[in-house]
């Protein structure tokens, strides 16, 4: 917690609700007990052992006495829960970033196990049945309420009552994260021998490279991991739905969605609905796009964009296309470690305390030299490894504006864990008030980073190499919100959504995500991609953060939201040149948010922080001059694809 901004949001819980303080102590002495026996029991369990049949075996007593269901008793039974659930999550947490940090078959069984530990306690037959009888009372507290319902949640990923199912899940996604995580990525350029290469080369390649088959190369060779993980997926996918169906969803989707108390569809016409307000913007922009790169390659301008003409993999970002706006020149002479600290400031600046010292000491941060001996995760993630004070990121940073971002969201996360790890939110609510709520944070704090008032203030950069407004918002609609849309509501959600709610057979994958690509971001692949590839499997959230992309979509529109209150509100002024460096009012604003975590309702926490419904209002006012512009530029064009 932010000590400074605890004291001012203390006197001043703009947000709290007053339910939290009215939790009963009723049944501490017993639930304690409980909790012990319980948390001896799992933290005495060897991780190397070969996890037990029955998932039940160390969960609650299904012969203990049928807990009448007071709200006392519902209190002591949460109180033990989350004890428990606590416990196991740190160990569980801690195998998975020793993991991700350092690819080895002793950390994966050490994942697997246990996993399958928190998975035997959360989906336990005697937790599901006190969550039953629980579950529609009328006479809980909000907090206790959203305790049941994140348990019930939690439940259905492993339900005991499929333990086969649940057993298999859990190896295979430890199995099938490492083939994604240590795989080794070959390229051969035309005319060279095939060489290793890491994932933030190839990213700099697809920016840097004019040569269209060399492109194609570096784009092919980013595929080729697509095949080796199509089988694993197609297993996921059927045991994914397994388990949350059996537990009354929909599809393993239908489960995802529920963070945010939405059913499928409705997560669905959400999406089609950002998806419609941005298109305007969006074939402008796209349309602008392709001429101008099929100038700089000097091919004929085509309906749609070949994947390997731009500049990220998967196409959700556009970057490297403004000339004139070089910002990774900003950085170049940095230390890599500068980054996070500059980040670090940024958030000190606004009144958040200095990172723990154990962040600096357990995260994994920086890309690895070439002759590493281990292999790494280096796909950015924040971790909050006991629900507590031990927070750590694990990233492959080097000094370029798009780390310098990414620092900026991971952080973002790391500051979150730590606004609400108090004693008033229990450990299962320890999260954002929904997911996108947490993705939205740390990129609220990019979008403030790259505002030139701010970059000019720290030096990065200097009056007279200032690039004018339209070229700076043009490159942020292409690195940001405008063309990542499509993308996150279109081609990555509604494959996702496909997958699971209607069982997309296998032989459909790789043809349905090209079909999503040309219809919502008018995007081809170089030439035909069969079913003998597995391109959306090379997105690493559709293996490891499974049916849960929109969270970025929706977290890109909120983002907009709370910096409009902010620049407006707050600060009093231009959402376009806004700088929120210093401003300790900001950062109260925004703990009294994070410090909620999830105990109150986000629809409600949104409306009292901005005064709005969710909406991509305030993001399409952002960006509102650039559709002139393009539309003058694109005169005479045929827009659209
Ligand atoms: O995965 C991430 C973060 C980790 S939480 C780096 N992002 C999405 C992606 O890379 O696809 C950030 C924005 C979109
Ligand atoms: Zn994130």
């Amino acid at each position: 917690m932010a000590h400074s901004l605890e004291a001012m949001a203390t006197e001043n819980p703009t947000l709290e609700n007053a339910s939290m303080q009215t939790r009963t102590v009723a049944g501490i002495g017993m639930s304690l007990l409980a909790v012990g026996l319980l948390v001896i029991f799992y933290l005495t369990y060897d991780p190397n052992e070969v996890a037990k049949p029955e998932p039940d075996s160390a969960a609650p007593s299904a012969d203990a006495p049928v807990m009448p269901g007071t709200p006392e008793e519902v209190q002591a039974f949460l109180e033990q829960y989350n004890a428990t659930y606590k416990a196991l999550w740190a160990r569980a947490e801690g195998a998975k970033f020793n993991a991700g940090a350092d690819i080895t078959p002793a950390h994966t069984r050490a994942v697997i196990a246990t996993d399958r530990a928190l998975g035997n306690f959360v989906g336990s037959t005697a937790v599901i049945d006190k969550l039953k009888l629980y579950r529609d009372r009328i006479d809980l507290t909000e907090v206790q309420d959203r305790q049941i319902e994140a348990a019930w949640q939690e439940a259905a990923h492993y339900p005991a009552t499929l333990p086969a199912v649940v057993n298999r899940l859990i190896s295979t996604e430890a199995v099938l994260n490492d083939s994604l995580y240590a795989y080794n990525f070959r390229l051969a350029l035309p005319g060279q021998e095939p060489r290793t290469v890491t994932p933030n080369e190839i990213a700099d390649l697809l920016v840097s490279s004019r040569d269209l088959a060399e492109r194609q190369a570096i784009w092919e060779s980013s595929k080729a991991i697509g095949p080796k993980l199509k089988d694993g997926l197609v297993e996921l996918q059927d045991l994914r739905n397994q388990t949350a169906r059996e537990m009354g969803y929909s599809s393993f989707f239908g489960l995802e969605v529920a963070d945010y108390g939405l059913k499928s569809a409705e997560m669905i016409a959400l999406m089609d609905e950002l998806i419609a307000g941005i298109m305007p913007l969006y074939q402008q922009l796209h349309c602008w796009v392709k001429h101008k790169l099929a100038a700089r390659y000097e091919v004929p301008v085509p309906e749609r964009i070949p994947a390997h003409w731009l500049g990220n993999r998967w196409a959700q970002e556009w970057p490297g296309i403004v000339e004139g706006v070089n910002l990774d020149a900003m950085l170049t002479d940095a230390d890599p470690k500068w980054l996070v600290e500059q980040g670090e400031r940024f958030y000190m600046s606004l009144g958040f305390d200095p990172l723990p010292a154990n962040f600096w000491s357990r995260s994994d941060l920086y890309e690895l030299p070439s002759n590493a001996t281990r292999s790494k995760n280096t796909h950015a993630s924040a971790w909050h490894v006991d629900l507590d004070q031990d927070v750590r990121a694990l990233m492959s940073i080097k000094s370029d504006f798009s780390w310098f971002q990414t620092t900026h969201h991971e952080l973002g996360h790391i500051y979150y864990y730590l606004a609400y790890s108090r004693d008033e939110v229990p450990p299962i609510l320890r999260r954002g008030a929904n997911r996108a709520f947490h993705e939205g944070v740390g990129s609220l704090i990019e979008l403030a980073a790259s505002q030139v008032p701010y970059l000019q203030q720290v030096e990065l950069m200097s009056a007279d190499d200032t690039p004018d407004e339209i070229s700076w918002l043009l490159n942020q609609a292409l690195t940001g919100g405008v063309v990542y849309l499509p993308f996150a509501c279109g081609t990555m959600t509604h494959w996702e959504h496909d997958l699971y709610e209607n069982d997309l057979p296998r032989h459909q994958y790789n043809t349905r995500w090209w079909q999503y690509a040309a219809q919502y971001q008018g995007i081809e692949p170089p030439t035909t991609r069969d079913e003998s590839f597995c391109d959306p499997a090379t997105k690493t959230h559709i293996i490891d953060d499974p049916a849960q992309y929109y969270d970025y979509a929706l977290s890109t529109v909120m983002l907009h939201q709370f910096h409009r209150y902010i620049s407006r509100d707050i600060l009093k002024q231009d959402v376009r040149a806004a700088n929120y460096y210093g401003n300790k009012s900001v950062g109260m604003y925004l703990d009294s948010v994070l410090r909620l975590g999830a105990t109150r309702d986000w629809s409600q926490v949104m409306r009292e922080a901005t005064g709005e419904e969710l909406s991509s209002e305030a993001m399409l006012e952002y960006f509102a001059p650039l559709q002139a512009w393009l539309e003058e530029q694109n005169a005479g064009r045929v827009v659209g694809f």
